[in-house]
């Protein structure tokens, strides 16, 4: 690999992406891949700590890498593989574990949130999962992770996590940044602007999935909640609902958030909220077109996993070696 610092991210394949993940993260992986070393992680291991069905895991993996090529992430450039095919993030986890306290965990805003959603399965794995993920980024000597706002407090325990190991058995890891798109790294629910949005969100009209048809998504647009004084301005905190629209568009529609405005002043919410939703319905099209092209061709997408999780272990084996040594275990 070339002399460029690394980047690593991932996804998770829990569900059908929302355009929350793409403006959040994928876009950005998009852009940053001829100025890093970019390493793209499809995240299976991260959805077991919620219930999943196997077989749409197991189809949503291979559409996840089918998106990432499609949204113009490019194999050549770029190691791509699935997270459970490199053992190393797994043993890396162990290791972490026993310098991360419970306490720690118990705080996380995802760990509360998630408790709160799935009450009835609350595992050691959904605890955990800062740890998993502090391990996917570790083992790659990662300078910088592209992630959503939601994203903040799982690279601060990282970083935590590096030091404290740093500190303890001597320089081993690089401590990373993470890197956040100036607008959209939250994007919103479009049902409740006060929330999130996300894929595994039960209210289907609350997000815009990547692989929505053009009339599901004028129509979910359509639906969007907003605000009763029909103005349209850039003003996250008193106008939630229409600010995150602007954001969306701006990002569709390629323009910067003050031209979007001018553009709709003196407009009313309902032309406004079919223009976001034909601006998406653009963006997303050659997208789709390409994803379901690869769809057809397994083979091709295989060879570029088997041949990711290859190039992947190879520097995740050389860490966990430099680790296991650092902590003392013993080998022939
Ligand atoms: N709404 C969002 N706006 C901006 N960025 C977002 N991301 C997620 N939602 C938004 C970013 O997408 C990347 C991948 O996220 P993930 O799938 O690994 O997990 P997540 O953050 O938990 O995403 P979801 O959609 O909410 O998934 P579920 O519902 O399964 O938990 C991350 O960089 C994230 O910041």
């Amino acid at each position: 690999m070339e002399d460029k610092k690394t980047l690593f991210s991932a996804v998770q394949p829990s569900g059908t992406p929302t355009i929350g993940n793409y403006v959040g993260a994928i876009n950005n992986f998009v852009k940053l891949q001829d100025e890093y070393n970019c390493i793209y992680s499809i995240a299976d291991l991260h959805c077991l700590t919620v219930k999943q069905d196997p077989q749409k895991l197991r189809k949503a993996t291979l559409e996840l890498m089918a998106l990432y090529i499609a949204c113009g992430i490019d194999p050549e450039k770029c190691i791509m593989f699935i997270q459970s095919h490199v053992p190393e993030h797994a043993e890396l986890t162990w290791v972490l574990n026993t310098i991360t306290y419970p306490g720690e965990l118990n705080r996380m805003t995802q760990f509360k949130d998630k408790s709160r959603s799935h009450a009835d399965n609350v595992n050691m794995g959904l605890m955990d999962y800062p740890v998993l993920m502090a391990s996917d980024i570790l083992l790659y000597n990662t300078a910088v992770v592209p992630v959503g706002a939601d994203q903040k407090q799982h690279i601060e325990i990282t970083r935590d996590l590096a030091i404290r190991f740093n500190s303890r058995f001597g320089e081993t890891f690089v401590v990373p940044e993470g890197v956040f798109p100036k607008y959209g790294a939250k994007i919103m629910s479009l049902q409740d602007a006060t929330k999130k949005m996300s894929k595994s969100d039960e209210n289907i009209n609350s997000y815009i999935s990547m692989y929505d048809d053009s009339d599901t998504i004028i129509r979910k647009f359509k639906r969007a909640v907003t605000d009763s004084d029909n103005k349209i301005v850039f003003d996250p905190e008193n106008k939630a609902g229409i600010s995150n629209l602007l954001t969306i568009y701006s990002v569709f529609a390629g323009k910067s958030i003050e031209d979007a405005c001018k553009e709709f002043e003196g407009k009313g919410y309902g032309d406004f909220k079919l223009k976001v939703g034909e601006a998406v319905v653009e963006g997303l099209k050659p997208i789709s077109e390409k994803r379901e092209k690869l769809m057809q061709d397994k083979a091709y997408l295989d060879e570029i996993i088997v041949k990711g999780a290859e190039n992947a272990r190879r520097i995740a084996y050389k860490t966990i070696r430099k680790v296991y040594k650092k902590v003392g275990l013993y080998r022939p």
